[in-house]
């Protein structure tokens, strides 16, 4: 069936030593497909999609074979904690060996379980986690002593979307400079506005 397949494919792809130019840098998992507006183009603001591909200059990997031109790459796959469990625990299990360098989990309802489980498996690779509605935020926040997951307000997968890059930034000097440039044109567009107020 589909889910094993891609089970299959997660561990194949994570027993290839593939150079890290060819493998997706951040991963983006989310627990529905209902979840996708709120974690990629960000409802009524702008989502992860919209930091990574439209200001930082990411390519979408969506498929392992053909990698895109672009040097750093993100993906994206709809895996729940309670419907496809095995597919979460694959996902954060080989994430590492995938040249993962950091994955952004989001999940909404009461029981947004998707990225504390995949936090705890992934461990020590970081996670970021975005509650994907207000009443999913306590339970995405609510992690025991001992199990670290950095978390963004309801909704706000354009900032975890900069999150991720900042912690690839440690290492890659490009990916620092676009993160700078994003904010120089942020902080020139606040002034331009303030500007005009006053004009
Ligand atoms: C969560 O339940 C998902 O992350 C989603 O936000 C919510 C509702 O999912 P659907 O019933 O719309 O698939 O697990």
């Amino acid at each position: 069936d589909s889910v094993s397949t891609l089970i299959d494919r997660l561990h194949d792809e994570a027993s290839q030593d593939r150079p890290a130019e060819e493998t997706p840098d951040i991963g983006i998992v989310m627990g529905s497909d209902s979840d996708l507006e709120v974690m990629l183009t960000g409802g009524r603001r702008r989502g992860a999609y919209d930091a990574l591909v439209d200001e930082l200059g990411f390519g979408e990997q969506t498929d392992f074979e053909n990698p895109p031109d672009e040097r750093f790459t993100f993906e994206t796959y709809v895996t729940s904690a309670h419907r496809t469990p095995h597919l979460m625990s694959a996902y954060a299990e080989t994430a590492e060996d995938r040249g993962l360098e950091v994955i952004i989990a989001g999940a909404g309802g009461k029981s947004a379980d998707l990225p504390n489980m995949t936090a705890s498996i992934a461990y020590p690779l970081p996670v970021i986690g975005v509650p994907v509605q207000e009443k999913s935020v306590d339970s995405v926040i609510g992690m025991p002593t001992g199990a670290p997951m950095t978390a963004v307000d309801a909704g706000k997968s354009f900032n975890a979307a900069l999150s991720a890059a900042q912690i690839l930034a440690r290492k890659h000097e490009s990916v620092r400079d676009r993160l700078v440039a994003y904010h120089d044109a942020l902080e020139e567009n606040v002034g331009d506005v303030s500007r005009r107020l006053h004009d």
